[in-house]
């Protein structure tokens, strides 16, 4: 049986019959639409965690730990925070207020999410649909409608080798952990055993929001921490500061380092008297450029908009897409990961991107992660920037969600990249099975290790 570069080779490379033109573009999509459904990721951005880190869902062979940090099971699925903040839209406070529903076991919240977006209402929202996706793509069928028949099959997976099955379902080579410093529940698990994340399936990445959001409260508890820092952020405390963030980058091995920023985050000059400003200048930046690591901005999100809804109360807001070009521009031996929250951002950030070679846009993020967004933003980086860009991240903080964040996007960029190529094949421009898989794997592997200068898995 041919194979798809044999077919693609044997059809006349100039396409003088017309329906030869019509069978290349069925094999060039063919040939895309199986590199990328193949192609391994090394999945950049994800809340996921080893089953060392704990687990607050039943499995076999390991206790569960209420405070444990990986998530996984239907349960986690069904009460993730987009489908929360889904449920308090269809079913009215007096009815069910906040304080009853955190009140409620995680197994009596999936059970409401999933009376009322799959059951009272068709599950069509992308988390609901993702939800579906991934039931299916385990061999459990969503038509069945049946959460307890779902439950008992998770309660049976063994953490560890459910990651590998996930993994293998999803594609992800590697998996890049978010490791929150400042968060106590994970800063002390690494305190307490160095070795807990001794997994070669998770790389870390050092992630420190208060000390660029907030300096004044990072700086104390800082001190608490034994590195001593004032408001100030006088001379030893700049060198105390990026002690801290070497011993921790060196904790965690951290492949990159990486905060979430405001709307409202502007960088205008080292001396814009701004403690964001000063702290990225004088503590952050200098570190990273030392040890050639990038610094990663995700910048739009508004946090807390609505404190009830918890992490579902977050929301998105309009940044300033000037202050990564000045960032980059000013710090030309850092390198720079961006992502942006907001849709209206999104061709700036694309257009900056084209200015500064040491500035990789990445990623759909949190509520660009939707189809029809996916795709209006990957047609537009291909345009503007070719195939040096990241098209996404699974921001997964749910194990099984890499399954359906994958499979979702990996539909659309290939539906991106097989018009992107047939608009070049009706130049009379020729391109092999070969280059597809090349120009894939750069997508998918390769523009992000080169960017962390780490081999990809
Ligand atoms: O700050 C972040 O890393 C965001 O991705 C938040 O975790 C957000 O709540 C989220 O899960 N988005 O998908
Ligand atoms: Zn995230």
């Amino acid at each position: 049986m041919a194979t798809l570069g044999q077919n693609l080779s044997s059809i006349t490379s100039n396409g003088a019959a017309a329906n030869d033109a019509v069978a290349r573009t069925g094999a060039v999509a063919a040939i895309v639409r199986d590199a990328v459904l193949t192609q391994p990721v090394w999945d950049m951005h994800t809340h996921l965690y080893p089953p060392t880190f704990g687990t607050p869902s039943q499995s076999a062979g390991q206790p569960s730990d209420p405070n444990g940090l990986l998530l996984w099971g239907v349960d986690e699925l069904l009460t993730y925070h987009y489908l929360v903040a889904e449920t308090f839209r269809v079913v009215p406070n007096a009815e069910l207020s906040y304080a009853t529903f955190w009140s409620m076991s995680k197994q009596d919240q999936a059970d409401h999410i999933w009376r009322q977006l799959f059951l009272e209402r068709s599950p069509v929202s992308e988390a609901c649909r993702g939800v579906l996706t991934t039931l299916a793509a385990l061999g459990l069928d969503p038509g069945e409608r049946d959460l307890g028949r779902y439950r008992r099959w998770f309660a049976e997976q063994e953490p560890s080798k459910h990651i590998d099955r996930v993994m293998e379902l999803s594609g992800v080579s590697r998996i890049t952990m978010t490791n929150a410093v400042f968060d106590d529940n994970e800063r002390l698990r690494w305190l307490e055993n160095p070795q807990v994340a001794a997994d070669s399936r998770f790389a870390g990445v050092l992630r420190f929001d208060p000390l660029v959001r907030d300096w004044p409260a990072a700086a104390a508890m800082l001190s608490r921490w034994g590195y001593p820092a004032t408001e100030s952020l006088d001379e030893p405390s700049v060198q105390n500061a990026r002690r801290f963030l070497n011993d921790w980058i060196d904790r965690v091995s951290a492949i990159y380092c990486a905060v979430s920023l405001p709307p409202t985050f502007r960088y205008e000059s080292p001396e814009d008297g701004t403690y964001s400003s000063r702290v990225l200048s004088e503590v952050v930046l200098p570190v990273l450029a030392e040890r050639g690591l990038p610094f990663a901005m995700m910048i739009g999100s508004q946090l807390q908009v609505n404190p009830s809804l918890r992490d579902a109360g977050d929301m998105v807001g309009m940044s300033d897409v000037n202050s990564v070009t000045r960032l980059a521009n000013d710090f030309p031996d850092n390198r720079f990961f961006c992502t942006m929250l907001a849709r209206e951002n999104q061709h700036a950030l694309a257009v900056a991107a084209r200015k500064f070679g040491n500035l990789m846009v990445f990623g759909c993020w949190w509520f660009l992660n939707n189809p029809s967004l996916v795709d209006e933003i990957t047609r537009m980086r291909v345009e503007l920037l070719g195939l040096s860009f990241i098209p996404q991240h699974s921001d997964a903080r749910v194990l099984e969600q890499l399954v359906y964040k994958w499979s979702h996007s990996r539909q659309i960029i290939a539906d991106v990249l097989i018009d992107k190529y047939a608009d070049i094949e009706r130049t009379g421009w020729r391109v092999s099975e070969k280059e597809i898989r090349r120009d894939v794997r750069l997508l998918f592997e390769g523009n992000f290790s080169r960017f962390v200068e780490a081999p990809a898995p």
